[in-house]
């Protein structure tokens, strides 16, 4: 430790916590030559488990991924007894770990930071004890995790009550009797629900006093036997990895089928497995939609409040705790024979919901209905999560301005990936508000965390950048994708912790990330490669390369959002397609990234003739009064996958927005038809759309041909075959990213060959399933580039995407087009990847590019009938 002059400790890092996260930060910064220095207002390490000491609390994530795993050592030498270690337990492993890493050297115990203010002028912190001693440091790193501001509820006479009060995020260290006396435990979440079966036992009488009704599973808890200890032992490196790349830290994930798609039978039989298995998340990962789809919920939600009536004896009871909200958004629980203890004589049920509480007496609780007289009550009332801890310390950025007021009190929460926040420079939040920690794995969280916030630091200080702070941009997008995350699912229905719902005055808003650990580490992982893009910092006056100082967000580069999706595709760990089969290509589900269907006037699937068969048709009417002007439209796909469900959102805003009817077309795919089955499909769908009109309320002088991708080239193609056989005079032509030559030598190939959703080699494999043989490849109806005249075509409009190996071949087409006399609108989406079109669920340049082509038609149509 050093003293400025004026005789002040100054350290290159101050953290406050000794909880998982602050020791391993401490262990990090230490061993890479920092000066650190860790405040504690405990008195001893342990954070979380130093403070819950409440009967039954334990872990409700298996003991063998609930440890750090940053070591081989500490690996090897530590056992866990059994599946959910007890809170005495894993304060004994976190000492182990102090102890051996000899942490304690370089912590201050009993010391409260009290404030942390950013001094501008020296780029570093000064950082004040609660006792008055005043220090200063570089960086200033908060490890006081989102679930530390205890929260005791303010029921009127709470001063008044003669007997013993706790709560049980602040448990004393002696141990509390219970026995003979009658205690009474308000709450019910995960605390209180460990609590209540171990006081039921000692107390003369518990009466609990409920707010909401909880789902809850049995824990399943056992002692651990010795070959799962030496398996887990052996794969722990594999085991780690599923861990770090999946939804929750912990190494499986959901199944990839809907709760709707097995019979009553079959799910009934699948949820009883997950009951017996036990596991926080067992239920809901039988299926991929119980987060996400009310009647998928309502299945997992049913069976559970089905066994709550087989457990509980008393059917008054049970219904009483007969959950209702949305099962898994609020945190799952595990239980150790729970609802079984309302069965005992000596522990009753309030439900305060039905007769609130109005206040603690000199001898109990009074509700609205009765007096419940008591000798200890035990708050179970949880936390002020995720921004109560921030808050409790008066923390200053620029300007002076507190992070309470930055935020608003919570309402405006804003961070970069949930580790920085703009106006704060050089101060990292672990596991805070917007990153994934609570609803993952702890220690999975922490240690990634932990190592990027080190290997952050040892770039600042490579390249001499002070100063580094999270830019407004970066800041705002990132708290817009986890509001859309959220909004996604259905977390943000319930009034939950996650929602800040639980405290009183609370703004209410989804406080965390929930794209999953393994997303939140590519995104990560990225930005850090990026440079630190997102982040600004100034370089220090003996710095040099002024390359290094980012002055915005993706500026010049790919549109975040779309880097958003790049990552969590790629978070998926979707092979590539070419390495599947047709036929599982085209299982791919994309219809969260299209967001909602919005509503059309009327929706009509029918079946059309073609040479040798019949294909569907989806036809989109708008509002109003017929014959309106149609739009032939033609899904992407590499003429192998897709169909008409994959582009049902745009097709719908398209008819809404063109006044348009549009006719979506589910041509023959390849390889079972090969070139040229789809090109011609599609011609005959406009030539039924033109012989039909009127059955279906379509002028048959203004009909336009449209598509994405593949189905851009089919529109083209279309257009071609049209002038070519003397078919329906089309109005326009709307080419999004289409494909026009069966060539690979394009710049755009060359700089986007992966990376940005459609690859080269995908582009290979789809010509390859499409073309009979090479010749085909020439033929102007499958690269109507290499068409010889293109004079006569109707108007087009040619949308291409910046990170798009197809981007220069759809240029080059609406360049020849123009050549050839064809009025063309092209416009190039610079920050845009293949496929946004479709994509309006999660991409705003998605809504820009079918606005665009909803104008061009309508004006295209325009001029048809005034003509
Ligand atoms: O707190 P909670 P917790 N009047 O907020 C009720 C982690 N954890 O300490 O649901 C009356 O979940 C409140 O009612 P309601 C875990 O992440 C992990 O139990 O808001 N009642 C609820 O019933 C967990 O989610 C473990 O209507 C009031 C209860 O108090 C998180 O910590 C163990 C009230 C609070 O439940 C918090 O759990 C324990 C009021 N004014 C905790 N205010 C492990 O197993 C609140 N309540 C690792």
């Amino acid at each position: 430790m050093a003293l400025n002059h004026q005789n002040v400790p100054v350290f290159d890092a101050v953290v406050v916590g000794a909880g998982f996260s602050g020791l391993y930060m401490l262990h990090r910064l230490r061993e890479a030559g920092y000066s650190v220095r860790v405040y504690e207002a405990a008195e001893d390490v342990g954070g979380t488990w130093y403070w819950n000491r409440y009967p039954g609390a334990r872990c409700d994530i298996e003991s063998i991924y609930y440890n750090y795993t940053f070591s081989e050592e500490i690996l090897n030498e530590w056992t866990w007894s059994s599946r959910y270690a007890e809170q005495p337990e894993i304060l004994s492993y976190i000492n182990f770990v102090a102890d051996k890493l000899d942490l304690r050297r370089d912590i201050q115990f009993k010391n409260r930071v009290a404030a942390a203010r950013y001094d501008e002028h020296n780029r570093n912190w000064e950082i004040r004890l609660e006792n008055g001693t005043l220090v200063t440091a570089e960086y200033f790193i908060t490890a006081i995790g989102a679930l530390s501001a205890s929260n005791i509820p303010k029921f009127k006479g709470l001063d008044s009550f003669k007997g013993e009060m706790y709560h049980t995020g602040r448990w004393p260290h002696e141990k509390v009797s219970f026995s003979g006396k009658r205690v009474g435990v308000i709450g019910t979440g995960s605390s209180g629900i460990q609590a209540i079966p171990v006081i039921a036992k000692e107390a003369g009488h518990l009466t609990v006093f409920q707010r909401t009704p909880q789902y809850s599973c049995p824990a399943q808890n056992h002692p651990y036997d010795t070959e799962v200890k030496f398996k887990t032992r052996e794969n722990y490196d594999e085991i780690k990895q599923l861990m770090q790349y999946s939804m929750h830290g912990i190494p499986s994930g959901p199944q990839l089928r809907s709760a709707l798609e097995d019979t009553p039978e079959e799910r009934e039989r699948q949820y009883e497995e997950a009951w017996q298995e036990g596991g926080l998340f067992s239920m809901l990962y039988r299926y991929n939609d119980i987060h996400r789809l009310p009647e998928a919920n309502e299945t997992a939600a049913a069976f559970i409040r089905n066994k709550i009536k087989q457990l509980v004896h008393n059917p008054e009871k049970a219904q009483k705790l007969m959950p209702t909200y949305y099962y898994g958004t609020k945190r799952p629980i595990l239980d150790t024979d729970y609802y079984e203890t309302y069965n005992r004589d000596n522990v009753s049920l309030v439900d305060i919901k039905a007769e609130p509480i109005e206040e603690m007496t000199l001898n109990g609780i009074r509700t609205t209905e009765a007096d419940y007289e008591l000798d200890v009550i035990i708050f179970a009332t949880g936390f002020d999560a995720m921004t109560g801890p921030l808050f409790k310390m008066d923390i200053r950025g620029k300007n002076d301005v507190s992070l309470k007021d930055k935020w608003a009190d919570g309402a405006e929460l804003k961070t970069f990936l949930g580790l920085a926040t703009s106006g704060f420079p050089n101060m990292f939040m672990l596991t805070g508000p917007q990153s994934p920690s609570v609803l993952s794995n702890m220690l999975i969280s922490i240690e990634q965390h932990v190592e990027w916030v080190a290997d952050c630091i040892d770039y600042l200080r490579k390249h001499r950048l002070e100063a580094f702070e999270a830019t407004v941009e970066a800041e705002e997008f990132w708290s817009q994708q986890c509001h859309a995350l959220a909004e996604m699912s259905l977390l943000t229905k319930t009034d939950s912790w996650y929602m800040g719902a639980n405290i009183e005055g609370k703004p209410r808003g989804f406080l965390a990330f929930p794209g999953g650990v393994g997303l939140y580490r590519l995104l990560c992982d990225d930005v850090a490669a990026r440079g630190y893009e997102g982040f600004t910092s100034s370089l220090a006056p003996n710095a040099t390369d002024k390359g290094l100082v980012k002055e915005g967000f993706f500026k010049k580069n790919i549109d975040p959002q779309a880097w958003f999706i790049l990552k969590q595709l790629e978070s998926t760990g979707m092979p590539p397609m070419e390495m599947l089969t047709p036929e599982l290509a085209r299982m791919a589900d994309f219809r969260l990234l299209a967001g909602v269907p919005e509503e059309v006037q009327k929706v009509e699937n029918r079946t059309i003739p073609v040479a040798g068969g019949e294909i569907s048709v989806r036809i989109y009417s708008p509002a109003g009064e017929g014959p309106f002007p149609a739009l032939v439209y033609y899904h992407g796909g590499g003429w192998v996958i897709g169909n008409l469900d994959t582009v049902d959102v745009p097709c719908r805003m398209l008819a809404n927005r063109a006044g348009c009817v549009v006719i979506s077309v589910d041509y023959r795919l390849a390889p079972e038809h090969k070139f040229p089955t789809a090109a011609e499909d599609a011609y005959a769908a406009v030539e039924w759309v033109a012989e039909h009109a009127a059955s279906i309320g379509v002028d048959p002088e203004r009909i336009a041909v449209g598509g994405d991708s593949a189905g851009g080239n089919l529109a083209a193609v279309v257009a071609l075959m049209a002038r070519e056989q003397g078919g329906p005079t089309l109005a326009y032509q709307m080419l999004i990213y289409p494909v026009t030559n069966h060539s690979y030598d394009t710049d755009s190939y060359r700089n986007n060959p992966e990376g940005y959703f459609l690859t080269k080699n995908t582009m290979v494999w789809f010509w390859n399933h499409y073309l009979g043989d090479e010749q085909d490849g020439q033929n102007p109806y499958a690269s109507p580039l290499l068409a010889k005249d293109l004079s006569g075509l109707p108007p087009a409009l040619v949308i291409t995407a910046g990170f798009d190996p197809l981007r220069d071949e759809g240029e080059a087409y609406a360049a020849r087009l123009k050549a050839a006399g064809v009025p063309v609108e092209a416009t190039r989406y610079d920050g845009m990847i293949h496929g946004f079109f479709w994509m309006p669920g999660v991409l705003a340049g998605a809504h820009d590019g079918i606005n665009q082509a909803a104008n061009a038609l309508k004006q295209a149509f325009n001029i048809v009938k005034t003509k």
